[in-house]
């Protein structure tokens, strides 16, 4: 969270974080095409060749007053591919709230909690703070035939009361509903930060 009280700006970071292909730059599409484009930036994105995250994508927006100041959110996704470890704790790093998009084929269950264990063990070494910070689940590719029961994806991840979404992002089902409750805790754990 950054304040700027000359223009009473509060910046939010909001990171989508999960493993490769999982759909995270997916769903900051859907969310660049659903808002009101007076309300967000141009979404950002840098791209390999296969149209792979490079480093990260980055789209803003803003929302209604919050005790007289106006909360930008800053979306950023992590590039999944293995390799790319250093920018996703680079990216991850000062994140108010996270996004975890779990992929539900069945074949990626193991990437997920590799992932899930890694972005973990980053929030850890960043200290208390962020170790303790808002999470949302989001179980993409609900789609899929061979998607893998959400139960068993909860306990494969080991989730103990996080949120969680089903969603299918590729056509914008659960995409609005996962920004909505991140969103809303970041908001509320700053409030009464502030209060
Ligand atoms: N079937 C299905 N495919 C999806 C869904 N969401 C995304 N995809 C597809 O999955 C692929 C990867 O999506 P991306 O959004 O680029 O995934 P990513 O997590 O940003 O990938 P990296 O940046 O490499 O980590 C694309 O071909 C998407 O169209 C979904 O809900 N269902
Ligand atoms: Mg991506």
């Amino acid at each position: 969270m950054r304040i700027n009280w000359q223009l009473r700006i509060l910046n939010l970071k909001i990171v989508y974080y999960g493993p490769a292909l999982s759909g995270k730059t997916t769903n900051l599409e859907q969310i660049y095409k659903s808002v009101d484009p007076q309300r967000r930036s141009d979404l950002v994105s840098l791209k390999t060749n296969e149209d792979r995250t490079l480093y990260f994508d980055f789209l803003q927006l803003e929302l209604g007053k919050i005790s007289g100041l106006t909360p930008q959110i800053q979306l950023y996704t992590v590039p999944g591919q293995a390799y790319y470890e250093a920018s996703r704790r680079i990216v991850l790093r000062g994140a108010d709230g996270v996004v975890f998009v779990a992929d539900s084929d069945v074949r990626q269950m193991r990437a997920n909690v590799e992932s899930w264990q890694s972005m973990h063990q980053h929030l850890a070494s960043f200290g208390p703070s962020q170790a303790a910070l808002p999470i949302v689940v989001q179980f993409n590719k609900r789609d899929l035939r061979s998607a893998m029961p959400v139960p068993i994806m909860s306990q494969l991840l080991k989730l103990n009361g996080h949120p969680c979404f089903e969603a299918v992002a590729i056509s914008g089902q659960g995409v609005l509903p996962t920004l909505k409750a991140i969103t809303k805790s970041v908001v509320s754990q700053i409030q009464r930060e502030l209060a």
